[in-house]
């Protein structure tokens, strides 16, 4: 099973969307195996960030991924990471279709709700960055054999 980092950003925080994305997260069969209720520290937002650092828009997500409680969780799934990044839709909420979690919930990329990997190497760098190892779990849900079936039923 693949893990991938999953975070509700303050704006979906603030806005209490937190219960509206996990329960997609959930519906769509993918397994919690993480979840902090967090407010991000500026060395945090430095670590997380880090491939941004040089960007023009660098100090305003620092700014906004400081500015309020996050919820950072790690979910399993097959293909978890691309599963997620196809549900959360574009960075650009503006560009998401409709059914996507930015399509529906969000309008700008300043404030564009979710964070997921975009890679299994960036999920098991941004898992580490926010979770213990003790902090996770991996248990199959009962209903996953109608999820993955055996290809033999
Ligand atoms: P995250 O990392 O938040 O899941 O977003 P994405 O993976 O979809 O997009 P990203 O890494 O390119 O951008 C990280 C973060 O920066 C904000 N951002 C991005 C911004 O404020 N202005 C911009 O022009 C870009 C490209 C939004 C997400």
């Amino acid at each position: 099973m693949q893990r991938t980092f999953v975070m509700v950003k303050p704006d979906g925080v603030g806005r209490g969307l937190v219960g509206r994305v996990m329960a997609r997260l959930e519906d769509r069969g993918l397994r919690l195996a993480g979840l902090r209720l967090l407010e991000v520290t500026p060395e945090l937002a430095a670590r997380h960030y880090a491939a941004h650092r040089d960007k023009p828009f660098y100090p305003g997500l620092v700014r906004f991924i400081t500015s309020g409680p996050v919820v950072a969780m790690a979910w399993e799934g097959e293909d978890a990471v691309m599963v997620v990044r196809t549900m959360m839709g574009p960075t650009d909420p503006r560009q998401a279709p409709p059914g996507t979690i930015r399509g529906d919930f969000a309008l700008t990329i300043d404030c564009n709700l979710i964070h997921g990997s975009d890679s299994p190497e960036a999920a098991e760098a941004e898992i580490a960055l926010y979770f213990s190892p003790d902090q996770l779990v991996s248990r199959p849900r009962p209903e996953e054999s109608w999820i993955y079936p055996p290809t033999s039923r």
